[in-house]
């Protein structure tokens, strides 16, 4: 690992550490979480420690596809319900690094 890398690494789990949750989420309920992107950038969002339904995108409802990361393409929608079922802090954010370090991500919390 190049130094680089190392001191990246340590500014990101800095950054993680200082996190506060943004929303709670009650455990056995249902969340669905809807997006529109207003830029023509791909964001892969991505869910830790859970997986979702997507529930629509493009405009097109959908049922029974699962995941944990869904690519939300440019000047698109998507929606995704998850159940909150697995207690403790849990991360969402944009997979693409640049996105992360501009602040595409929040944290979840348990009630
Ligand atoms: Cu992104």
């Amino acid at each position: 690992m190049s130094a680089y890398a190392i001191l990246h690494l340590a500014r990101r789990m800095t950054l993680l550490a200082s996190m506060k949750p943004l929303y709670t989420v009650h455990q056995g309920r249902r969340y669905r979480l809807i997006f529109r992107n207003a830029s023509d950038d791909i964001h892969p969002l991505h869910l830790h420690r859970h997986s979702f339904e997507l529930a629509s995108i493009a405009g097109k409802p959908t049922s029974g596809v699962i995941k944990d990361v869904v690519m939300l393409g440019g000047f698109q929608e998507l929606a995704f319900d998850f159940v909150a079922d697995n207690p403790g802090l849990t991360l969402f954010h944009c997979h693409q690094q640049l996105h992360m370090d501009f602040g595409f991500m929040a944290l979840f919390k348990y009630a």
